[in-house]
């Protein structure tokens, strides 16, 4: 007992010493690190760091680990300041996850450059002190079957005024929006996204991260990840991924220009080499110029760019992305004064009940001169409620698949509202399959969606 109490004394001694030496050593007692590559490609991978602070409460650490072999190369890196020396590599926290607190945890992630293998680090530090966890190796590359529609049509291109396919040829993709993440995260899972592939057949799943009304803003890294959690699970499933920064109120973008900055380096950064992103940078400017948006996008899309060379980029358009018409102005003024940038489609919304001839006309016009993606529509009123206008819905679906303009029907949730796909209460249970489950707005949107694609293939 007395050599017990003369060893916990020495280490009372040394912790103290510490403490006086270098305040934060001593703050984390333990942590863990949990590593995994969640993908690879030639020559390339991406790792997920989840840092949990096992100890007491730290703010400002610093994460060290060591790459077992030099061809190793952290390229970028986000959720942390990354810098490599030699086979040492350092993560200092970023501001928002400056303070971990007990039990807490960060989720940071780089995208590296490998030669020959791609051994894996073992030994995790936080503040100096060793961290248990886990490092997994690759994920299995997900099982697509040959014929999802991003197996069959890769990575997309804008080609004249048309999306295009890995043929060169143009497609039209069909497919719904997600709610508010910051709302109906409940409804996408595992089973609901099996039943949006596997019975709707969709094409394409938009991720709607609104930025204020609790969204984006109130937790950047959260909702980032969010994001990427939904891309992985479309790309699990042969889907495309449309990522829309969810822009409303206010309806200048240049408002959130520096969040969306952040937000799209760090998710180009992490998807590049996916096949199945596409970026919507604005959901619907309002009450602002046409030179506004074009100065925002002409901001955003080469932080994109850099990270993410090839991928579409869609931009929003005046009057809540309706190509102007609902400020009162038309296509003309984008045609006259495009975004400076190349592979990107402009976006146009509508609302069936609400929006009808006169949006039809500038939309059949404007395609001849404008790549266009319908982001958002839906079968009701502007409101995102009211009654389902059914006559309207049929001619825009028509219209757009005769013009092959793809689309994001608003919206796939149980929303007490005629908008959503799915009757209230349907994502507190697991069946998203059976018809009981929709409402007229789903059921016409299912019966849409789930007609086959005919992409073409040579
Ligand atoms: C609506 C939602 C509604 C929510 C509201 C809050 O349906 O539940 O309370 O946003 O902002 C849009 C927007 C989209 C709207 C939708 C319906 O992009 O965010 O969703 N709408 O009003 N543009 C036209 C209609």
């Amino acid at each position: 007992m007395k050599r017990l109490l003369a060893v916990l004394a020495t280490c009372a001694m040394v912790l103290g010493l510490t403490a006086l030496l270098s305040p934060q050593a001593v703050a984390a007692t333990g942590c863990k690190v949990d590593y995994t590559v969640t993908n690879q490609w030639q020559g390339g991978f991406q790792a997920a760091v989840r840092i949990t602070n096992l100890g007491a409460s730290v703010s400002g650490w610093t994460l060290k680990t060591t790459m077992p072999d030099a061809g190793q190369k952290v390229v970028q890196g986000w959720n942390a300041t990354w810098s490599q020396s030699g086979t040492t590599v350092t993560a200092g926290n970023a501001d928002h996850n400056r303070t971990l607190a007990t039990g807490a945890s960060a989720d940071l992630g780089f995208v590296g450059s490998f030669t020959g293998a791609n051994p894996k680090p073992t030994a995790f530090t936080l503040n100096g002190v060793a961290c248990t966890g886990s490092v997994d190796g690759p994920p299995t590359p997900p099982d697509q079957g040959g014929d999802t529609p991003v197996h069959i049509n890769g990575q997309l291109h804008v080609c004249g005024t048309n999306l295009c396919n890995q043929y060169n040829r143009p497609i039209q993709l069909r497919g719904m929006s997600t709610h508010g993440l910051q709302w109906f995260s409940g409804c996408y899972n595992s089973a609901s996204l099996d039943a949006l592939a596997n019975d709707w057949h969709a094409d394409l799943l938009r991720t709607a991260m609104y930025v204020q009304e609790g969204g984006y803003e109130t937790d950047p890294a959260g909702y980032t990840n969010r994001v990427n959690n939904l891309v992985d699970m479309a790309e699990a499933r042969g889907m495309y991924a449309l990522i829309d920064f969810h822009t409303l109120t206010p309806g200048d973008p240049n408002y959130n220009l520096s969040r969306a900055k952040t937000f799209f380096a760090s998710v180009a950064a992490r998807n590049a080499a996916k096949k199945n992103v596409i970026y919507e940078i604005a959901n619907e400017p309002n009450g602002v110029s046409w030179s506004a948006i074009k100065s925002y996008a002409e901001q955003v899309i080469p932080v994109i760019r850099a990270a993410d060379p090839d991928a579409v980029v869609v931009v929003g358009t005046r009057g809540w992305s309706s190509l102007g018409v609902s400020d009162g102005s038309n296509e003309s003024e984008i045609v006259s004064n495009p975004v400076n940038a190349t592979n990107i489609m402009y976006a146009f919304h509508f609302y069936a009940a609400s929006h009808k001839d006169n949006y039809r006309t500038t939309v059949s016009r404007a395609a001849a001169a404008l790549p266009l993606f319908v982001t958002e529509f839906g079968t009701v009123s502007a409101t995102g409620g009211g009654a389902m206008d059914q006559a309207s819905t049929t001619a825009w679906l028509d219209l757009l698949d005769r013009l092959k303009i793809s689309y994001a029907n608003w919206t796939y949730s149980d929303a007490d509202e005629s908008s959503a796909a799915f009757k209230p209460g349907t994502c507190d249970g697991t069946d998203y399959s059976s018809s009981g489950v929709l409402t007229g707005s789903g059921t016409l949107l299912k019966n849409r969606i789930s007609t086959p694609d005919n992409f073409p293939t040579s």
